[in-house]
């Protein structure tokens, strides 16, 4: 169900008086997401509010509420002053949904619209973001969660959602220009100076119920900030990453939480009262940031109950390691490299690309690799650069390589550390031309992305029955 804000209507006025403010603004309609200039508040009473890009004129945009197996049809228009798309961020569904200019469909030009609609296969935490000059586009507002439910209950009191995002704002409280800073591109993109949960700068503490158990979902909605995150007075369970059910483990020390990434944690609230807890990011040790406060209310304690079992697993095609194509993919550039130039800061094999360069030439790149449809694909990914690169590939569930040698569980996207190498296994799921780029949005358009060709011959994943089959064409 989509939340919709009826309460911004009144702003159209301040929103047309604005910088931007030529371009016309109109209500959605039912599954409409429309992205245009809004004014929200996310600093507080006391504070102008901010001119942004929005979905629907909230940010986070409407959350998207399904249950597993359901359909979402949505349909996208764009009143910016610049073309877009939706990318559906983990999901799992046909190439030319995936919402990826000059790839899978042509920009939404602005005042044109595009119907998305697919199947939602997985249960979990999911996002949705343009495609389009993510560094400026998601940098000013652009993004929203995607909760899709399993199909059997889960047990628990309470379901917190935390979209974790940052924004660069000048002292009248406005975004600041120079979203193609070529500094910025080079190092670890932009950052913001406040960043926001669920769009506000204000952390009031959440009171929980002693006792409650409580599914608490964090999205990274950020267009380059990594977070390093560290609970305090509190050990949740991660029981999910990148929306797939994982083993559940404890939580012991810090996660690394980079753009696109998602966590699903269960805590169980002790039974004491007046218990304060805190989740912070300590990326830079010297600044860290509170990200939520929780507190116990002072309502009778639940009873205690079992542990958590875990979450139903989503059904994952199983990689054929034995006969995995072996891919390298190699990172370059960046500040502190001498492969870094004007034309592509970041190389991959060798080759940068960018958007700005799809826009402006109208040709995609030619894929990096190219498999079968059912293939198992084991790449390397060997970042020579001295900056941190979270690589997401679309269309695919990835396991990564442990340091115990062991493939670990499910996700969409891979943290490469700088001058490290990471191994990483998929199943080459559906046909057609899939992303690959970092989601540190100034490296991914400064050249830090690819594609990967999936074809329509199909291979089964099982050793056994391995002879190629020709599969039906489901690319539209
Ligand atoms: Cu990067």
């Amino acid at each position: 169900m989509e939340r919709r804000s009826f309460l911004k209507a009144s702003l159209a006025g301040g929103a047309l008086a604005g910088g931007l403010g030529y371009y016309w603004y109109r209500q959605p309609g039912k599954n409409e997401f429309i992205a245009q200039t809004t004014d929200v508040q996310m600093l507080g009473e006391d504070y102008p509010n901010t001119s942004v890009w929005a979905f629907n004129d909230q940010i986070p945009g409407p959350l998207i509420r399904r249950k597993q197996g359901d359909t979402l049809a949505i349909r996208f228009t764009n009143r910016l002053p610049q073309p877009s798309t939706i990318h559906w961020h983990g999901i799992r569904l046909p190439n030319a949904m995936d919402g990826v200019p000059g790839i899978t469909q042509a920009a939404v030009k602005s005042g044109e619209h595009f119907d998305y609609q697919f199947a939602l296969p997985d249960a979990g935490t999911y996002w949705y973001h343009p495609h389009v000059a993510t560094y400026e586009q998601i940098g000013r507002g652009l993004y929203g969660a995607i909760i899709v439910e399993e199909r059997e209950r889960i047990d628990v009191d309470e379901d917190i959602l935390m979209v974790v995002s940052d924004i660069f704002l000048d002292k009248q409280g406005q975004i600041k220009d120079g979203f193609q800073s070529l500094h910025d591109a080079a190092h670890a993109g932009r950052l913001g100076n406040v960043i926001l949960v669920n769009g506000q700068k204000a952390r009031p503490k959440t009171m929980l119920r002693p006792g409650s158990r409580v599914r608490l979902r964090l999205i990274n909605a950020s267009s380059a900030r990594i977070y390093r995150l560290k609970f305090h007075r509190v050990a949740p369970l991660i029981v999910a990453i990148d929306g797939h059910p994982c083993p559940v483990t404890a939580y012991k020390d810090t996660l690394y939480f980079s753009p696109g990434n998602r966590y699903d944690f269960i805590i169980d609230v002790p039974r004491e009262e007046q218990t304060l807890m805190m989740l912070e990011d300590e990326f830079f040790p010297a600044m860290r940031n509170t990200l939520a406060l929780f507190g116990t209310s002072n309502q009778s304690p639940l009873p205690a109950r079992a542990p958590f079992q875990g979450l139903p697993p989503n059904a994952m095609m199983i990689e054929d390691h034995r006969n995995a194509e072996k891919i390298t993919l190699t990172i370059e550039g960046g500040a502190l490299s001498n492969k870094a130039s004007r034309e592509s800061i970041w190389l991959m094999n060798g080759k940068g690309n960018s958007h700005s360069h799809l826009d402006a030439h109208g040709n995609a790149p030619e894929p990096v690799f190219t498999v079968d449809q059912g293939c198992t694909v084991h790449c390397m990914i060997d970042n020579q650069t001295a900056w941190f690169h979270p690589m997401h590939f679309h269309g695919v569930v990835l396991r990564e390589r442990q340091k115990d040698g062991r493939w670990g569980p499910a996700k969409d996207s891979t943290l490469v550390w700088p001058f490290e190498k990471q191994e990483i296994m998929f199943v080459a799921e559906a046909p057609g031309d899939w992303m690959i780029h970092c989601h540190v949005s100034e490296h991914h358009h400064s050249g830090l992305m690819g594609t990967f060709r999936v074809s329509n011959i199909c291979r089964t994943t099982n050793p056994s029955k391995g002879s190629p089959t020709k599969a039906p064409a489901t690319k539209t």
